[in-house]
Order: structure tokens, then sequence, then C-alpha cells
């Protein structure tokens, strides 16, 4: 399958984790990218960011998460 990210922010970077699945994608500040990859079986899969301005909070951590769900 094929996702189209785009990134609303202006000044902050983040990226797309779905840890299970391989995918792992940076997007730069006001960028898209497209990433395609092949989910193997259905299920709910993890989404997140896992950036941080240290010593702040993941942007996980503050609720940028959600669930990936393949039928
Ligand atoms: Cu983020």
């Amino acid at each position: 399958m094929e996702l189209t990210l785009t990134s609303a922010t202006t000044i902050t970077p983040h990226n797309f984790i779905i840890k299970e699945l391989s995918v792992e994608q940076d997007l730069s500040a006001g960028k898209t990218a497209v990433i395609t990859f092949t989910p193997a079986q259905p299920g709910s899969y993890p989404i997140y960011c896992d950036k941080r301005l240290w010593p702040l909070p993941s942007h996980r951590d503050k609720g940028m998460e959600g669930t990936f769900e393949v039928k």
C-alpha cells in the first residue's frame, strides 16, 4: 500500500513509525513523503512519532500516536 504523509508544522521535525511493519519515515517541517509497504497480515498496529527535544517528553508521550488497522 501507499501512504502520503504531509507535515503541517513549520519548525518541528516529526517521524512516522509503525515498528511491527518496519515502517520508519522522517518528515521535516512542511514536507511531504510517500511511503510504500505491504502489511503481511491483518491486525492493529501502533503508529507514533518518537522525536523528542531532550529533556522534554517524546512526541509519543505527548499524544502523537494512533492505531493503524489492517483488515
Ligand atoms: Cu512528532
